[in-house]
């Protein structure tokens, strides 16, 4: 980090496109029309000690505002609040399909041979069979999912709630992450809070129906109270760690916390 360098900007303006082209692939959305709004270079030199004229530094700088606002999401974040759940009649058909590739390219998981791995901060480490989590106490929820990309769509999920597993399995529930990689590279991150939140659900299912490979068979972790990208399809292993994991979006600036 370069501090208390004077921008080496030619021509007027420079800076400024810098900024916001910065912003541009470091902030999702919302939050970059909110820093486009609310920052001036000059600002955003005071507020970091960076200098603006540097691409690496206006990244680092806006990466550290986008953990701070983690740690202001998590603070505010309430347990005990309920998302808004819907009737039945109210599910979104047909639900849309995302993912960082096309429909095309769905994984097809084959659930005889899949096991879920466990790893990190807890006691029982053995890999589960999905005939074993389908045998545990199911949840169904009607929620609400909203992407970043400018869609939301109303879902009905059924399964295990993560944290009736967590406990079965003896996770450390002091610590502060638990991390997902998934069957197609994917991989995302949530707080413990999120994890132990009663409509934190294990989805085996979706619209009463084992849940099909477009939405992340065999199981996706469904989070009513986090946006899309937070939701992990086709999970191969979770772990419990106190060490950051970041994720796919996340890793290219999206908010980690990724609250809606
Ligand atoms: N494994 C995996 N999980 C993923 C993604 C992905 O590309 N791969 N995309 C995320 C995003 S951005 C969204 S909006 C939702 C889409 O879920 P859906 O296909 O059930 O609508 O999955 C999330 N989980
Ligand atoms: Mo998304």
């Amino acid at each position: 980090m370069k501090r208390f360098k004077q921008p080496e900007v030619g021509a007027p303006g420079e800076g400024a496109a810098m900024l916001a082209d910065a912003i541009g692939r470091v902030a999702q959305p919302s939050r970059r029309a909110f820093l486009k709004r609310s920052l001036t270079l000059g600002g955003l030199t005071l507020l970091t000690g960076c200098a603006t004229d540097d691409q690496d530094s206006i990244e680092a700088a806006l990466m550290r505002i986008s953990r701070f606002n983690d740690r202001v999401q998590s603070l505010l974040f309430n347990p005990a609040l309920l998302a808004p759940t819907y009737p039945d009649a109210m599910i979104t058909e047909p639900f849309p399909f995302n993912a960082y590739y096309g429909e095309e390219e769905v994984r097809h998981i084959d659930g005889e041979a899949w096991r879920l791995e466990l790893s990190g901060m807890l006691a029982d480490r053995r890999p589960w069979t999905l005939a074993q989590l389908r045998a545990l106490p199911q949840q169904s929820q009607v929620t609400r999912h909203i992407c970043v990309e400018g869609w939301s769509a109303i879902g009905k999920w059924g399964g295990v709630p993560f944290s009736h597993f967590l406990r079965l399995v003896g996770a450390d529930l002091s610590a502060k992450y638990v991390g997902f990689q998934c069957g197609d590279d994917y991989y995302t991150s949530i707080d413990m809070a999120t994890a132990l939140h009663p409509q934190t659900l294990m989805a085996l299912t979706y619209n009463d129906q084992p849940l099909p490979p477009r939405y992340g068979f065999p199981m996706k972790l469904r989070m009513p109270t986090k946006l899309g990208y937070k939701n992990p399809k086709h999970i191969q292993a979770i772990f419990v760690t106190n060490t950051y994991p970041g994720g796919y979006w996340e890793d290219q600036g999206y908010n980690w916390f990724g609250g809606s």
